[in-house]
């Protein structure tokens, strides 16, 4: 049994993960930075600890003031929310080399998946379908790499293995550009991740970014919660989430979906995890796994009935999982608009004070934010301050709510994407569903 739990993260998450202890009868600790003592979580936290100035190099990822936060405090467990120190390896083997839990994947799990090429390749064992590709890092000889690019067919893409999200990769038209932009990659590889290990893919030029969230248990017990679209994205930034994924068969979700739990039973993956594909001409290209609750996780919660925070606690605890795949429906539709502290044309931040706050209500709508009237957002951190959720029978119905609910939504006093939201929920192709990973930024003239 876990007593009390460090939540070592801020915002909405830290607030979304003192909900699921309260609910679990869990004591909870928030820490928090000199600039975050406001923070509504903290405020309603059992106990509260500072462990240092804004800049989150010197608080929310400084492991020796986290562990010693669960020290002082006689904490159990320590949850990482996303971001911050949430897929650091070294991180979770500290926690648990210092004699707490780390809510979440072994570290040798997050290590596995930290590397994009080790993650690839134990996903292809485990039978996930990959994108074609050098089959791990490319070698140093000129002549292979070329070798190897004309197999794969052009466009290709060279990634950092150390890199993921976005970061550290370019793609590549022709064989002429190839072993200049391979010597790029690397170089960045090297000064950003300290890994200059670059692979090499099939470039997909339209794909959708369809990601399944799983759950496993340490008892060898894996599901799937079936799948979101994460396609309407800006600049490697989600905007709008969704579950499911507009277009997919039962078929194909239950293919894919079985696939990533086998996977998981196979390397023994404990928690909560999400396994990103992109989607193209009605096929699955594995391309990275997630081995922390994602910011999304709200979409699946609303059409599975489940709790996503409560269950990689209770599986932290180790109890086995409750629910048999068979009981894993999935009901009705859900779309997530991020909602940001920024300037809705510019993308320009926009801290500062809430002024006046009436949030939406009403049948099927979430809100998952830590803000409240007079908070002040501070400068330091991602201007995400929620997560306006809406549920529907269908997704007619569930974009329909949203619609409803983002012209309820009112924040002054700072500026928000509240408008850039409205925007995307009247847009004809949005409604019809399906838009791919470029759409958004063509929209808006990128
Ligand atoms: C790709 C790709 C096309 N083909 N890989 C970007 C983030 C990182 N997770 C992987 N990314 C991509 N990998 C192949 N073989 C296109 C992207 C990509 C992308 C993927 C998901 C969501 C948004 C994206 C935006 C630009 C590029």
């Amino acid at each position: 049994m876990i007593e009390k739990i460090v939540i070592a993260n801020r915002g909405e998450i830290a607030l979304r993960i003192l909900r699921a202890c309260r609910e679990l009868d869990i004591k909870t600790v928030a820490v928090h930075s000199e600039a975050d003592r406001s923070l509504k979580h903290v405020l309603l936290a059992d106990e509260s600890v500072c462990i240092g100035p804004a800049a989150s190099a010197d608080s929310y990822l400084n492991i020796p003031a986290l562990i010693s936060s669960a020290e002082v405090t006689d904490a159990v467990a320590i949850h990482p929310g996303y971001g911050f120190l949430s897929e650091n390896a070294d991180f979770a083997e500290r926690v648990e080399k210092s004699g707490f839990i780390f809510i979440g994947p072994r570290p040798e799990t997050i290590r596995l998946m930290g590397d994009k090429i080790t993650a690839i390749e134990a996903m292809k064992a485990a039978g996930v379908p990959t994108v074609p590709g050098s089959d791990g890092p490319l070698p140093e000889d000129k002549s292979e790499i070329v070798r190897l690019g004309r197999k794969i067919g052009y466009p290709v893409i060279v990634k950092a293995a150390g890199g993921g999200g976005g970061r550290g990769m370019r793609v590549v038209h022709s064989e002429a550009a190839l072993l200049g932009a391979v010597s790029l990659t690397r170089a960045e590889a090297g000064a950003a991740f300290g890994n200059s290990t670059v692979y090499m893919e099939k470039f997909l030029e339209n794909p959708r970014h369809v990601e399944f969230q799983i759950l496993a248990d340490t008892q060898g017990h894996a599901v799937h919660l079936g799948e979101r679209d994460c396609s309407m994205q800006r600049r490697h930034q989600k905007v709008v989430e969704e579950a499911p994924a507009p277009g997919l068969t039962e078929e194909q979700r239950s293919f894919v979906g079985e696939r990533c739990a086998e996977a998981c039973r196979q390397i023994g993956y404990r928690g909560a995890g999400t396994f990103e594909f992109l989607y193209e001409n009605g096929e699955f290209y594995f391309i990275e796994m997630n081995t922390r609750v994602q910011v999304e996780h709200p979409v699946t919660e609303m059409i599975t009935g489940l709790d996503i925070v409560k269950e990689q606690i209770q599986i932290a605890m180790g109890q086995p999982l409750t629910i048999r795949q068979e009981d894993v429906r999935l009901q009705g539709h859900a779309i997530e608009c991020r909602i940001n502290a920024e300037d809705a044309r510019t993308f320009m931040p926009s801290p500062g004070r809430i002024s006046e706050l009436h949030v939406a209500g009403g049948p099927g709508i979430r809100f998952d934010s830590h803000i409240y009237n007079g908070y002040l957002v501070p400068p330091y951190y991602d201007s995400m301050i929620g997560k306006l959720v809406a549920w529907g029978g269908d997704r007619k119905a569930a974009v329909a709510r949203m619609r409803t609910a983002l012209d309820e939504m009112v924040i002054d006093g700072i500026k928000t994407n509240i408008p850039l939201q409205q925007d995307i929920m009247e847009d004809a192709k949005f409604a019809v569903g399906g838009c791919n990973i470029h759409y958004l930024e063509k929209k808006l003239g990128l």
